[in-house]
């Protein structure tokens, strides 16, 4: 048992070692990956099921690349349902045609058919990942995607002994595409799951886990870069490590100023690179790292907690233990409560751009076009010779401005390059709710959504400022939301309702964290800029998997520029069909 911890552990080593010794060239390289998604039997928890892997590999393999490289990675589906690959956070300048999310950039590669994504990795450097984009298959089709800086570009922070990818995960006995049709057929909420997994693994806390345990070795008084990765679905989560205070220096690939935390707060979506300073001896002690969710709807969630080992090497390599982890004390971290929204605050907005000269934060100054959106919770009615298991008998839904979106049967991209949008989609998503209302308060009686697939339409070069406000509609909830194709700054967040004259005067527009994911808290907004200077189909959404799948979704069109460089190329010859 303890073995075959262990020879993770190792393939984990060498292929961080790998990743300091790989290439030699200065210039950027193409690189090559082939992912074959076949179905691969997998057991945890004691459950064995086939579920759809990246290679056989569960987390998948991991994408490794310089800043300025290309990746090309030629995807071939050998399984029954319909896979697209999104690669979560990559820029994909004038590349949309290689997003990925299905329906909205490309139709799905069907079972027997390839598709060879192709982008480059500009401006960028730190940790991504990448995940399927179609129904749940995510769940267990995703892995890391590390981008190194430049040949002879220092990080700026001390140089790691070693780099390690921890992806956060979430594990279903059953098969998540039948937890989720069967929700989106009742109505009702999706069946939580059975736990959360760091690289795969649920740890010791779990019942016929404990081999399948994430195992961390250190040495004393080196220093780690954890790239942490929240791949769960539906889960915010708290993490720690016993006895270790972390130093965060990025997030979403984009550096911050550093600083020091006991937990972190990760939203699905979010990535966070952390320094782990080792102590400068070998303690007699095994410390865990945890993580569990951080929670603020209503219903049922899973509130179990998923841990991995950190253990520390004696002097001459070896671990201080001779078997996995029985024969030293275990110390466990504290985490917040399972609903500390006060922390969730603290944290965020300890993040700041590093704003520097090598670093600049290009925060559009001037505002093109403002929108605001409310998001959350709703319901729709049920189909009249149904019951249905949502709030009061009716179905859940999603919304942003009352508009849960509708997947067309077609790609959005495919059908603006063509210039063929009429029914496919409308350019009528409002910019602002059609009724106003107390969007924390007391939810007017009237709450059903609208369907449809409208888009809001943007020309080249628009800045935007976008206020998006949590709705307490069905009780109030926090929502990550995550926008393709750009990064944001995030320049303002607060708690009740977004006051259009007060709350401008407090904007950061100097340090403002650029990310891909922000977290609209719970019960209150979020104010966020970018520059929309990528033509092409950009998807918003929730990244809790079931607000995607009840519709907290929409979808920016960006125009081409007026220069040969600023147009969006012809689609790949051999892009899927639908
Ligand atoms: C998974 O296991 C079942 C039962 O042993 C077997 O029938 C099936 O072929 C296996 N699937 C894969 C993908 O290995
Ligand atoms: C990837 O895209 C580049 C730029 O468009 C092109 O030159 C190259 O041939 C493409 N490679 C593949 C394998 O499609
Ligand atoms: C870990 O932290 C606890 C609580 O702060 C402290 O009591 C204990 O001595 C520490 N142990 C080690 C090995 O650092
Ligand atoms: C988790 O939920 C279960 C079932 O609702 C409950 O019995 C248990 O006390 C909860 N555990 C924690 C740590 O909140
Ligand atoms: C483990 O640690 C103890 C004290 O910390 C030391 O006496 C012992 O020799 C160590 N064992 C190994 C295998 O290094
Ligand atoms: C290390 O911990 C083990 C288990 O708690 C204990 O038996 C042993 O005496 C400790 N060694 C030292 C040097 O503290
Ligand atoms: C958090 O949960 C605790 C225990 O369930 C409860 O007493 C407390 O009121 C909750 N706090 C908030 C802010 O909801
Ligand atoms: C419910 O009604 C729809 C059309 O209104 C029909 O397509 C469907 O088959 C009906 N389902 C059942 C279970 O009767
Ligand atoms: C359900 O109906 C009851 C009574 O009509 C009402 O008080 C409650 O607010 C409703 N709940 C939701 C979630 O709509
Ligand atoms: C909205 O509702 C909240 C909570 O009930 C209340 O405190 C606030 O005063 C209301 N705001 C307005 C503008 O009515
Ligand atoms: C819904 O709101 C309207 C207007 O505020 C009110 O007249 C009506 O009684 C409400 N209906 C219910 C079921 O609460
Ligand atoms: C796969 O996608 C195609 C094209 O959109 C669609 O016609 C087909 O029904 C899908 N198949 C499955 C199994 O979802
Ligand atoms: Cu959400």
């Amino acid at each position: 048992m303890a073995a075959v911890v262990f020879l993770l552990v190792l393939t984990a080593l060498c292929s961080s070692t790998e990743l300091a010794h790989a290439q030699d060239e200065d210039a950027p390289i193409t690189r090559h990956y082939k992912f074959n998604i076949r179905m691969k039997n997998v057991t945890r928890l004691c459950v064995t099921k086939p579920i759809i892997t990246v290679n056989g590999q569960y987390p998948g393999p991991r994408i490794v690349a310089r800043e300025g490289d290309r990746v090309i990675v030629k995807v071939v589906n050998h399984v029954p349902n319909n896979i697209t690959i999104h690669w979560h956070g990559i820029r994909q300048r004038r590349s949309g045609w290689a997003d990925g999310p299905a329906y909205i950039t490309q139709c799905p590669i069907q079972r027997g058919q390839s598709y060879t994504y192709n982008f480059t990795v500009t401006g960028q450097r730190g940790t991504l990942f990448y995940h399927a984009h179609i129904s749940w298959i995510r769940a267990t089709v995703h892995g890391p995607i590390v981008i190194l800086p430049k040949r002879g570009v220092p990080y700026p922070f001390p140089k790691p002994h070693k780099e390690v990818p921890i992806l956060f995960g979430e594990w279903w006995n059953k098969d998540a595409e039948a937890v989720i049709s069967r929700a989106l057929r009742t109505g009702g909420g999706p069946n939580v799951s059975d736990s959360y997994t760091i690289n795969g693994l649920p740890g010791l806390l779990y019942n016929c886990s404990s081999k399948d345990t994430f195992k961390l070795r250190v040495s004393p008084g080196k220093t780690y870069l954890l790239r942490l990765i929240n791949a769960a679905l539906n889960d915010e989560l708290f993490f720690s490590i016993a006895n270790h205070t972390l130093t965060v220096v990025e997030a979403d690939a984009v550096y911050v100023k550093p600083f020091q935390t006991d937990v972190l707060l990760i939203t699905p979506g979010q990535t966070t690179n952390v320094l782990l300073q080792a102590k400068p001896y070998s303690p007699n002690t095994t410390f865990l790292m945890a993580a569990r969710p951080y929670v603020t709807g209503l219903g049922t969630f899973d509130n179990s907690t998923t841990v991995g080992i950190l253990q520390y090497k004696t002097k001459q390599g070896q671990s201080n233990s001779t078997s996995l982890f029985n024969d030293l004390p275990l110390i466990m971290p504290t985490l917040p409560a399972l609903n500390d929204t006060n922390f969730a605050a603290n944290f965020s907005s300890n993040f700041r751009s590093l704003a520097n000269s090598q670093f600049p934060a290009n925060v559009p100054r001037v505002v093109d076009r403002r929108f605001f959106f409310t998001v959350g919770l709703g319901s729709s009615p049920c189909p009249k010779n149904q019951t249905c298991q949502g709030p009061n008998g009716t179905k859940f839904s999603a919304s942003v401005n009352n508009v849960s979106f509708a997947l067309p049967a077609t790609a959005l991209l495919q059908a603006h390059f063509s210039s063929q949008s009429a029914g496919v989609y409308t350019a009528d998503f409002p910019s602002t709710p059609l009724i106003p209302f107390n969007y924390t308060g007391t939810p007017p009686n009237n709450t059903k959504v609208i369907n449809g697939t409208k888009v809001v339409v943007l020309r080249f070069n628009t800045s935007v400022e976008l206020v998006m406000q949590d709705t307490s509609v069905l009780g109030a909830e926090a929502h990550p939301l995550h926008l393709h194709g750009f990064n944001f700054f995030v320049v303002g967040q607060g708690f009740g309702n977004y006051d259009p004259i007060k709350d401008p005067a407090n904007f950061n527009l100097a340090d403002p964290v650029e990310r891909n994911t922000v977290s609209v808290p719970s019960g209150g907004w979020v104010a966020v800029r970018f520059l929309a200077d990528n033509p092409g189909v950009w998807f918003m959404h929730c990244h809790f998997e079931v607000h995607l799948s009840w519709g907290l979704k929409m979808a920016w069109v960006v125009l081409d520029g007026p220069l040969p460089n600023q147009r969006l190329p012809p689609p790949p010859l051999d892009l899927p069909k639908c």
